[in-house]
């Protein structure tokens, strides 16, 4: 059985009172059921110690958003893996597409944050997707699969998560089709030596699509932006 992971990324949003008054209302509004997925929560660097210790273990998990490749060094404005464990994150997303879009982060670069997370027993979170030009044109399967070869190089599968996130669905409100993220999701499943990877969708999910994302085959899990910085559209999310 893969285990299903429910991911938020906060990208660059909430100061710490914002964190914390996050933190109590999502805590009010979880379920008391069994919990049917592992919950993280990727926030900025500035928020993880302060959640580090307001979380006190139960279900929920701390990732960052982003990894230097080099344990130190000379790199102004960079956040290390040791620095990540210092910090108590568990996870830490890699090659989201706005870092591959606004920072200039190619395969070669996230292969290495990749590495490195790993490097520090931090689980890292890959993503990768099509823009729409490149759906458009017939690409997508060339696209998800040159991606996975160059960003797995030398990987440990064993601790790995991907994240399927068609850009042109990212905070559009445009899902991407549930059958078709379930497509590329089995295909991304079958370009990967460890067929028990937890391999998430991500892009414009919320409240209203998550049972129905949550109830395909090959879907793991999902990465949730816009609708995770709300407790309680992120409770429902999780109350799936
Ligand atoms: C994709 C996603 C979170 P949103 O970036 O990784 O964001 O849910 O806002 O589309």
């Amino acid at each position: 059985m893969r285990k299903k992971i429910i991911a938020g990324n906060w990208k660059m949003h909430k100061t710490q009172a914002e964190a914390l008054e996050f933190l109590s209302v999502l805590k009010l509004n979880l379920a008391n059921t069994t919990e049917k997925a592992d919950i993280v929560l990727c926030v900025p660097f500035t928020l993880l110690s302060l959640l580090s210790k307001s979380l006190h273990g139960g279900n929920i998990h701390l990732g960052a958003q982003n990894i230097h490749w080099a344990n130190e060094g000379a790199f102004t404005g960079e956040i290390s893996g040791s620095m990540l464990v210092d910090l108590n994150a568990n996870y830490v997303i890699v090659g989201h597409s706005e870092r591959r879009q606004y920072f200039g982060e190619t395969d070669k670069i996230v292969n290495e944050k990749v590495i490195a997370a790993q490097y520090h027993k931090i689980k890292p979170i890959l993503c990768v997707g099509e823009t729409k030009k490149q759906r458009d044109a017939g690409e997508v399967e060339k696209v998800i699969v040159k991606q996975l070869e160059q960003s797995l190089v030398n990987v440990d599968q064993g601790n790995l998560v991907i994240a399927y996130e068609p850009i042109w669905a990212i905070g559009t409100g445009e899902t991407c089709n549930v059958l078709e993220a379930n497509r590329i999701i089995g295909i991304i499943r079958e370009q990967v030596t460890n067929k028990g990877i937890t391999i998430q969708y991500g892009g414009s999910v919320t409240p209203k699509n998550i049972s129905e994302i949550m109830t395909q085959p090959n879907i793991d899990g999902v990465l949730v932006g816009g609708a995770s910085l709300n407790p309680l559209s992120f409770s429902e999310i999780i109350n799936y």
